[in-house]
């Protein structure tokens, strides 16, 4: 029997795929609040990301702060996400916007920068991630996240600027140069606790129960939440992550693929050891 099948037009098709992209969507759910765990990937082996989405995170956060991971890596890392439809923040030190370009281009979902302390700083990442008229990022159609141009430039435009990359500051000192509430004003989308930095900057190092810790974190959440900024953090465990939770946190990064390779190896050494020690 012949089959009978409804053309459909190269344009129908390629709408079709964008309606469900996963990056787009994934912007969307942390911009509404939705509770979406991620992992720190820190080695350049895209094994990392594979078992990161095994393991069922929401999205991995490419850190290219504390890691030895480059362009390259980074590229590779979040194009191979992208490509299994796990969405991949990047973590980056300081807005460099051809970096930042080139990172989006290949399908991150947004971008993380640690140690914000002003209002200039997100008006610098804001104008890094968005087209004109709301920032000054260069566009190309000939790049993945554009269809190599086989999406026309205006919808790609407007799928953009309708769910643009993400915006999220890591607010991690015991002061900052402006104000809470006018860094939050400035156009971030989510606030990240780094209790790690945050700890050793109130001479608590690495303690989140610590008084002056809690009471900085609380005053995060507190600016956040009037600001509505959604707020989020990193932890080790689930001790940092119970914590977040109940100040109104959504978006969590817990641990890393180190810090998992850390604890397994270590846990096997010592099983090893025991065993050993029984002979
Ligand atoms: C910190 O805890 O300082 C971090 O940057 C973790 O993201
Ligand atoms: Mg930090």
């Amino acid at each position: 029997m012949l089959l009978c099948h409804t053309p459909v037009s190269l344009s129908a098709k390629v709408t079709e795929i964008s309606t469900f992209d996963s990056v787009y969507e994934f912007r969307r759910n942390v911009r509404i609040g939705a509770q979406l765990v991620g992992t720190f990937i820190k080695l350049p082996v895209l094994e990392s990301v594979d078992l990161a989405a095994s393991a069922g995170f929401d999205f991995v956060a490419i850190d290219l702060e504390h890691s030895q991971i480059g362009f390259e890596d980074a590229s590779a890392l979040v194009r191979h996400a992208f490509s299994m439809r796990l969405p991949a923040l990047v973590r980056i030190p300081e807005v460099d916007a051809p970096l930042i370009n080139k990172l989006l281009e290949v399908g991150a979902a947004g971008v993380q920068l640690s140690s914000l302390r002003s209002t200039s700083a997100v008006v610098q990442l804001i104008a890094a991630c968005r087209y004109s008229p709301g920032g000054q990022r260069s566009v190309s159609g000939a790049q993945p996240s554009a269809r190599y141009g086989a999406y026309p430039l205006a919808d790609y435009l407007d799928a953009e600027s309708s769910d643009p990359p993400l915006i999220i500051g890591q607010i991690e000192s015991a002061t900052t140069d402006d104000p809470l509430a006018a860094i939050f004003a400035a156009g971030l989308d989510l606030a990240f606790i780094g209790p790690t930095d945050l700890s050793v900057d109130l001479g608590a190092p690495g303690r989140i129960d610590d008084s002056r810790v809690a009471a900085r974190i609380g005053e995060i959440a507190a600016a956040a939440a009037k600001a509505a900024v959604r707020f989020g953090g990193f932890s080790g465990g689930i001790e940092g992550w119970t914590a977040l939770k109940a100040l109104g946190a959504s978006y969590f990064v817990v641990g890393s693929d180190l810090q998992s390779l850390q604890s397994g190896l270590a846990t096997l050494a010592v099983h090893t050891f025991n065993d050993q020690s029984k002979l």
